[in-house]
């Protein structure tokens, strides 16, 4: 090769060679060489001088181009006879494609005629650079082609010959190819694109190559091809997740449509070879497509069901990406993705009663198990942490055992089951979660009765009110006792105290029925003989062991107007009532003539004796004093009046029914000093004796009025500080001197009586509502308007004391 150019390079610098050959020893043969692309005119050669002719004998000679295919690409110049170019001279025109291209001219001479031949070589010239038919190509090579794969390419062309035509190829500098060049003679050489290491269109999906064509001149001219290579894509890549791991937290009871993760898979490949679906792994497990829903195209992974922590805390999900790959060649990436349930607290605690006693004995001890309970809560954590309390305040409390979540419900305080006979006790049970959770639930603890309340008596102690001269056998009262037990220990029975000393001397009188608390009197009481008296009664339950109270019973018997006045003066050897007076007949009037004494055993008005005249001779001349019984005359006597009068007196009480004595006292007129001394000394007697008794009297009455005041004050303060009680009560005054005057107080409703009176002859039994002889003593609420009225009459001897205050 380098031989040529070098040949080449020597044939240019020449212009002109001339090679003279001799043809066959007759003729010579003339040729010239010329470089093609010469100017116009350019001289070929000297054909004068190569043909032996002198330029003289030239001017008659006259050369002539014969050939008719080269005239009009030389001429002869007839003067010096030179072979000059004419025009321009492109030997890839005249010859194309012939590798030697030689032009025959055959050239006339006249005078004489002779015929030569010239031929004239053009020699190439290195004028063309290579061209390829297109400027760029476009080749698509499958990733999968293998190293060694050849591509043809199209030739490049250059019209110029031999060495100056297309000598090399050069392919731009890649990793992937080379070129490789097939000669196919006659100064063809094939390109081909050769694969020399494998192509991955995930790198590089288009190369591009410029292959350059150089021919052989100097320097050498080139011509270039761009060649494009679309790398075809292969499913090579399988689809990869974009994160390694896929672990996600969610929240139980999340709504339905909640997006759980998007899980992403991307593949390298192209076109379907890239795209991606996502599919449950094969042999995932029926509940978890009830909870979770794939969707193909985005990975998104919903939440379709209930999701519920209790049941699963984790989930393990396969999920596969496959490529769109053809059918049999795709690729998948399996991918597990774990799902952590996060507890919320969407469970109530649950309070279960695992033993329980229904009924409690109220005497149990502080402490006793009642019920023992069980907390759960099916949440975990802080919303699984629970707390049990009593929400009232009530006589148990919770106490944790050593196991876990369990309770024993204990009592707390002494029970007691006539207050509360049944509690109930709400249980609560709260979370710790946010917000909590609790549960209340109510237990029903019922008391049972322990015998320990004793009978109580309604009233302690019974005052009764009995008429004398009851009937025997009759019931007179009852006694009643209630007991706050229950059933058995309830049930009451009632006896008398019998061997109770003393007091119990009047029980004997006495009987009860035991059941019922009826009392009966054995016999007839008789108020003047016995006035009160009391006893006991007791009651006793019938638990086990019974318990027992007593009762004290005060009788009060009533006065009934039963006894007659007795008259005690006049009183008569044989019995009656009769006595004889004798006065001086000059006696003034007003003189105390007798005085009629008389007594009824029965008290109050029953015993309060009225006296009156029931028949008496002359009505002018004696008086009967009503309430003394004294007997006055009412003037002085005259001659004509009786020596003797009779007075028949009616000593009267003042019963319902009043039961009545008459005493007869006889008056005999004396005339006589000595019945007159006798009479002075008698009256005298009897003044002095009126006058010491009216002096004591005074004396008696003050003394005693003070000292009735005084009592009275006491018990105003004593009722004012004791609590209202509105049973009857029968009070007697048991401090009175028994001479003058004795009082017996007793209340009705909420008013309080006392009565006053002399001692023989005033009684007690005033029908309520008669403020006559009584003491009224208004009740507490009518004593705080601040007015108590006080009336207080006492008669004794004929003498009316009254003293009527305001307080
Ligand atoms: C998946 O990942 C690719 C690459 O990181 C990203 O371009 C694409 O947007 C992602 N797709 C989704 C749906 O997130
Ligand atoms: C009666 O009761 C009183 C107390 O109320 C008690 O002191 C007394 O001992 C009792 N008597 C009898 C006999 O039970
Ligand atoms: C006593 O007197 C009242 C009226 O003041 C009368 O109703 C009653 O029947 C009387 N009693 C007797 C036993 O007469
Ligand atoms: C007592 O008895 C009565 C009859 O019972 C007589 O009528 C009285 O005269 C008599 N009195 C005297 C003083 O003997």
């Amino acid at each position: 090769m380098e031989q040529r150019v070098r040949a080449s390079w020597r044939l240019e610098l020449l212009h002109m060679t001339l090679i003279i050959l001799f043809w066959n020893g007759v003729r010579a043969q003339i040729r010239y060489s010329l470089s093609e692309e010469q100017k116009d005119g350019a001289v070929v050669g000297n054909l004068a001088k190569d043909l032996g002719l002198d330029l003289r004998s030239l001017k008659e000679r006259g050369f002539r181009i014969v050939t008719t295919s080269g005239d009009s690409l030389f001429t002869v110049n007839q003067i010096d006879g030179m072979l000059n170019v004419n025009g321009k001279i492109d030997r890839e025109t005249v010859c194309e494609r012939i590798i030697a291209c030689i032009i025959n001219l055959k050239i006339a001479l006249e005078n004489p005629l002779e015929i030569h031949y010239v031929s004239v070589e053009i020699v190439d010239v290195n004028d063309h650079a290579p061209t390829f038919p297109e400027k760029e190509k476009r080749l698509e090579i499958s990733e999968s082609a293998l190293p060694g794969a050849r591509y043809q390419l199209q030739a490049a062309r250059d019209p110029d010959s031999a060495t100056n035509s297309v000598q090399q190829y050069k392919l731009s500098h890649n990793d992937h190819f080379r070129i490789e060049i097939k000669d196919r003679g006659e100064d063809r050489k094939m390109p081909f694109l050769v694969l020399q290491k494998a192509l991955d269109r995930e790198t590089t999906s288009r190369h591009k190559l410029l292959l350059t064509a150089l021919d052989g001149g100097r320097p050498p001219k080139t011509g270039t091809m761009e060649i494009i290579v679309d790398v075809l894509d292969v499913n090579d890549n399988m689809p990869v997740f974009t994160q390694d791991v896929y672990s996600v937290t969610l929240k139980e009871n999340v709504p339905v449509g909640t997006i759980v993760v998007q899980v992403n898979a991307t593949d390298m490949d192209d076109g379907t070879n890239g795209e991606i679906f996502y599919t449950f792994g094969s042999d995932i497990d029926s509940k978890l497509l009830k909870l979770f829903d794939l969707n193909s195209n985005t990975g998104e992974i919903t939440v379709i069901g209930p999701i519920d922590y209790e049941e699963t805390n984790n989930y393990d999900i396969d999920i596969q990406a496959s490529d769109k790959g053809p059918v049999n060649y795709r690729l998948t990436s399996d991918k597990s993705i774990t799902i952590k349930i996060i507890d919320v607290n969407d469970n109530a605690p649950e309070i279960e009663v695992t033993s329980f006693s229904s009924a409690v004995p109220e005497d149990s001890k502080v402490g006793t198990t009642v019920a023992l309970i069980s907390i759960s809560d099916l949440d975990s954590g802080v919303n699984g942490k629970v707390l049990c309390y009593i929400t009232e305040d009530l006589p148990f409390r919770l106490t944790p055992s050593s196991q876990d979540n369990i309770y024993s419900l204990v009592t707390a305080s002494s029970l007691d089951r006539e207050t509360v006979p049944r509690y109930d006790i709400k249980l609560v049970a709260k979370d710790a979660g946010q917000p909590p959770l609790s549960y209340v639930k109510t237990i029903t603890v019922q008391l049972s009765d322990v015998n320990d309340n004793s009978p109580e008596f309604s009233f302690t102690p019974y005052s009764f009110y009995v008429m004398e001269n009851n009937v025997p056998g009759k019931s007179l009262f009852s006694v009643s006792a209630a007991d706050h037990d229950l059933d058995g220990n309830a049930v009451i029975n009632y006896n008398i105290l019998r061997n109770f000393g003393d007091e119990s001397k009047h029980a004997s009188f006495i009987n009860i029925n035991s059941e019922n608390g009826e009392i009966y009197a054995l016999k007839s009481f008789d108020f003047e003989t016995l006035k009160t008296f009391q006893f006991h009664v007791l009651a006793s339950d019938s638990g086990f062991p019974s318990l027992i109270s007593n009762v004290t019973v005060n009788v009060f018997i009533l006065d009934q107007n039963d006894n007659v006045p007795v008259i005690l003066y006049p009183f008569s050897a044989n019995g009656s009532a009769e006595g004889v007076e004798e006065i001086p007949r000059n006696v003034n009037a007003g003189h105390l003539v007798t005085k009629v004494r008389a007594y009824d055993a029965d008290i109050g008005y029953n015993g309060w004796l009225l006296f009156s005249l029931q028949e008496v001779s002359d009505h002018s001349l004696f008086s009967l004093d009503r309430y003394t019984g004294q007997i006055r005359t009412l003037r002085s006597f005259t001659e004509t009046d009786e020596a003797q009068h009779k007075l028949v007196i009616l000593v009267k009480d003042n019963g319902n029914v009043s039961l009545s004595a008459t005493a007869t006292v006889i008056v005999k007129v004396v005339e006589s000093k000595e019945a007159f001394a006798a009479s002075d000394v008698i009256n005298a007697v009897i003044d002095e004796e009126e006058n010491n008794v009216t002096f004591y009297l005074i004396i008696t009455l003050g003394s005693v009025s003070v000292l009735f005041i005084i009592s009275i004050i006491v018990l105003i303060v004593m009722q004012c500080s004791k609590s209202t009680d509105y049973s009857s009560k029968y009070l007697q005054d048991m401090n009175y001197d028994g001479t003058l005057c004795h009082s017996i107080q007793y209340r009705s409703g909420d008013k309080r009586y006392m009565l006053v009176g002399p001692r023989m002859s005033f009684g007690s039994t005033l029908a309520p509502g008669s403020n006559r002889n009584t003491l009224v003593i208004p009740d507490r609420r009518r004593r705080d308007s601040g007015e108590v009225k006080m009336i207080l009459i006492i008669k004794s001897e004929g003498v009316f004391c009254v003293w009527s205050c305001f307080i």
